[in-house]
């Protein structure tokens, strides 16, 4: 069978770019993974990865082995060109497009006749757009679809990855997709490029429309997230058990309440709702305050402990987990290293300690010389209060037992959830 592309480059080879150009190579197309990082390059060539990510190991190496999959620094030309490039935000929550920019100033000396580019990045409305803008001033000598339209020479779409970091194999292949084109034919031929390795619906509409799409899913995750925290709060005020309480909500056939937390962390749903507020200020009340409730669940859980340790003659303090969600090896803004670098740096002469198994060192910490990282039971046995950040898999099999005589401050109820066991 005749694909209807020979060669793809992928740019940035992250969390998302790996496996998006593993899962093609996989299905007989020449991948080229392009990343500024030689250690990610490097490591990818020797049939390896730099990220965790279950099963996309096996993947890689398998690609790698049959040569469908090469990683390097310099960009090649291809049929086809996916940019995965992180989007932080900058300065007071502004968008930070520049890899983008970066990566668009890469291909465009690459770029021929027929090729189609296509944006996966979580991005601003209109990056899309713009990113047809930037090439056409690098490339005059080729037509870009905002000028064009259905004329273009070269295609452009915006296709949103929606993968849950820790599914992701799965999730790549059997989620649906949203592609957004800049013009209808932009759009097919996006589609055709992911109907080489989806299984879900991929569903056309407008770049501007997918951008949005990607954006308001994390928000609206973040708002429901906040509601959820809110209402932790709330319950604490109340001697409510939050867990107890939302689990008897969910009962109800219309609710779905999701979990309280230490707050909102990695580098999607803590960061894209902003995107949403930036772009329309004025209108965006209830994302904005969603934020704001999410980024102020890390203070009360660090006033938390200090007025903890304030009650005790010799306090020892243990943090379980650092990730920013249980079972992955992502510190990224995490806030239960938030956490656990305010209390260390605030409790100077306090010994803390911290039980994180997707940790070898503590190195991610600044001038914390007084936490170290510990094994469970040693932190168990050892510490006074203990603080549950993070419900690593590992950590739920803990015996109530353990806990007679310290005072537990659980941000997960992964050790308080049930009503008669330990209340906050
Ligand atoms: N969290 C809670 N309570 C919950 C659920 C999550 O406090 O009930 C916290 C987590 O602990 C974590 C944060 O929220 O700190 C985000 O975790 P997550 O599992 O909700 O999401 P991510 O960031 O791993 O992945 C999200 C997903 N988006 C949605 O579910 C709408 C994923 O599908 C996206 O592809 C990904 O963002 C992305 O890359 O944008």
């Amino acid at each position: 069978m005749k694909l209807p592309f020979n060669k793809i480059s992928v740019v940035g080879l992250g969390y998302i770019g790996l496996p998006t150009a593993a899962i093609l190579a996989s299905r007989g197309i020449e991948v080229i993974g392009i990343d500024v990082d030689q250690h990610a390059v490097d490591t990818i060539n020797r049939g390896e990865i730099h990220i965790v990510e279950p099963d996309l190991d096996a993947i890689v190496h398998a690609v790698v082995t049959t040569e469908k999959l090469r990683a390097t620094t310099v960009p090649e030309k291809a049929d086809a060109f996916l940019i995965a490039v992180p989007t932080p935000f900058i300065g007071d929550h502004e968008p930070d497009i520049s890899y983008i920019k970066a990566a668009a100033d890469s291909i465009a000396p690459l770029l021929d006749k027929g090729n189609l580019v296509v944006l996966e990045s979580t991005s601003p409305v209109g990056t899309t757009d713009q990113i047809s803008r930037w090439l056409s001033t690098l490339r005059p000598d080729l037509k870009f679809p905002h000028q064009n339209a259905e004329k273009a020479d070269i295609q452009i779409a915006y296709c949103p990855e929606r993968v849950l970091p820790g599914h992701i194999i799965k999730e790549l292949t059997q989620n649906d997709r949203v592609i957004g084109g800049m013009t209808h034919l932009c759009a097919k031929r996006a589609e055709n490029l992911y109907k080489l390795f989806v299984e879900g619906k991929c569903i056309i509409t407008t770049s501007n429309t997918a951008e949005m799409c990607k954006l308001t899913e994390n928000a609206f995750r973040d708002v429901n997230i906040a509601f959820a925290n809110e209402l932790s709060l709330i319950c604490e005020k109340l001697k409510i058990n939050v867990w107890e309480l939302i689990s008897l909500a969910n009962l109800h056939p219309r609710v779905n309440i999701l979990q309280p937390g230490p707050g909102v962390g990695g580098h999607c749903i803590a960061v894209d709702p902003w995107f949403i507020v930036n772009s329309a200020p004025s209108e965006s009340n209830l994302i904005r305050a969603a934020r704001e409730i999410n980024d102020g669940k890390p203070k009360y859980i660090i006033n938390q402990v200090i007025q903890y340790s304030e009650n005790i003659d010799t306090p020892r303090i243990a943090f379980f987990g650092m990730t920013f969600k249980p079972n992955i090896d992502d510190f990224r803004e995490s806030p239960s290293l938030e956490i656990v670098q305010a209390v260390s740096n605030k409790l100077i002469d306090v010994e803390i300690l911290v039980v994180e198994p997707y940790a070898i060192n503590l190195d991610m910490l600044n001038n914390s010389t007084n936490t170290n990282l510990v094994e469970l039971d040693e932190a168990i046995e050892k510490a006074n209060i203990l603080v549950m950040l993070v419900d690593h898999d590992i950590f739920h099999e803990v015996s109530s037992e353990k806990f007679i005589g310290k005072k537990i401050i659980d941000s997960r109820g992964c050790w308080t959830s049930t009503p008669g066991n330990i209340l906050l």
